[in-house]
């Protein structure tokens, strides 16, 4: 055993939509916790993702990348965010080094302006920028926000998220762990389970549906078998949009049925039943508990 002093401490994820936030919680953490997609604006609930380097444990608060808040959803998204960052112990500013510095980036710089903990700059998708590209994006955040520290990685093909960790165990107070060593989220399974079906319907669908649509676990039993039966309900606005989700002949509501299963069976390490049903809401934004289900406090 080390005689190194145990850490822990919450690192608030911040980033334009799209900047690769959630897939670097899940690189951070070594599985998959939050769903991502190419889509932008993916996130909605905010999520801790645990991992665990040496002596400290990192509690990666994952956030939605939406700024401008119109609907009720996207005010509880926004606020979540932010409450995320202001309790953090370090804010780790992801950005896309593909699109560079854009309007949702600059804003994000200027509500840093005034920040109260020490700040990791990330740039990432390095894969898919020339170096000299790179650099000068580097330079001209390094000379803005003053971080305390650089980074350049791909979350997705893990370059330099090894490093990335290390300075982050480093950067964690001192103190006792705040969750169980196997522990790899704050999520509830229920709350993963609902996400993961999210994630297909966000993957599968285009245009506005994903930002129309809610899944919520209704039921959950875990049988004596070692299967668990699982009911979710696909919440749309519209009728038209449910004829989308379940498509020809109920193949497209199939397809998602069957991906979300796999998935949801790998996370769970058990075999799972899934069971989905299309439910018309238009107002479903305005469900308070749904609300509680995927982790957000009711904004006003
Ligand atoms: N090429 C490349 N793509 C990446 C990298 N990191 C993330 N992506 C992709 O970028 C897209 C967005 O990733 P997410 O992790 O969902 O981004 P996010 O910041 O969480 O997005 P929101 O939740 O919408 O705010 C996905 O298609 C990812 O596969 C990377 O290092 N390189
Ligand atoms: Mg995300």
């Amino acid at each position: 055993m080390s005689e190194q002093p145990t850490r822990a401490g919450f690192v608030a994820v911040i980033g334009a939509p799209n900047a690769g936030k959630s897939t670097l919680v899940n690189a951070l953490v070594g599985q998959k916790v939050a769903i991502v997609s190419a889509k932008a604006q993916t996130t909605r609930a905010r999520l801790m993702g645990i991992a665990i380097e040496q002596r400290a444990q990192i509690l990666l608060v994952d956030t939605p990348g939406i700024f401008e808040p119109k609907r009720r959803l996207d005010r509880a998204m926004v606020a979540a965010a932010w409450t995320g960052a202001q309790d953090a112990d370090l804010v780790l500013l992801v950005i896309d080094a593909a699109a560079g510095v854009k309007a949702d980036v600059e804003r994000l710089i200027t509500s840093l302006g005034t920040r109260q903990q020490p700040l990791f700059l990330v740039l990432n998708k390095v894969d898919l920028v020339k170096k000299l590209v790179l650099l000068g994006l580097a330079a001209q955040l390094t000379e803005r926000l003053k971080p305390d520290r650089v980074f350049m990685i791909s979350a997705a093909q893990g370059d330099g998220v090894t490093d990335l960790k290390h300075a982050l165990a480093d950067a964690m107070p001192e103190g006792p762990w705040l969750y169980p060593e196997d522990e790899v989220s704050d999520a509830t399974d229920r709350m993963i389970a609902a996400e993961l079906t999210r994630e297909q319907i966000v993957n599968q669908l285009h245009q506005e549906l994903p930002y129309a649509t809610a899944v919520e676990t209704e039921t959950w039993e875990d049988r004596p078998d070692g299967a668990t039966v699982i009911n979710q309900q696909i919440l749309v606005e519209r009728d038209s949009q449910k004829a989308i989700v379940i498509g020809k002949g109920g193949r497209r509501l199939k397809d998602i049925g069957a991906k979300a299963r796999a998935e949801i069976s790998q996370h769970l390490g058990r075999p799972v039943h899934l069971y989905l049903h299309v439910k018309v809401n238009p107002k479903w934004d305005e469900d308070r508990g749904l609300y509680r289900e995927i982790g957000l406090e009711w904004a006003d």
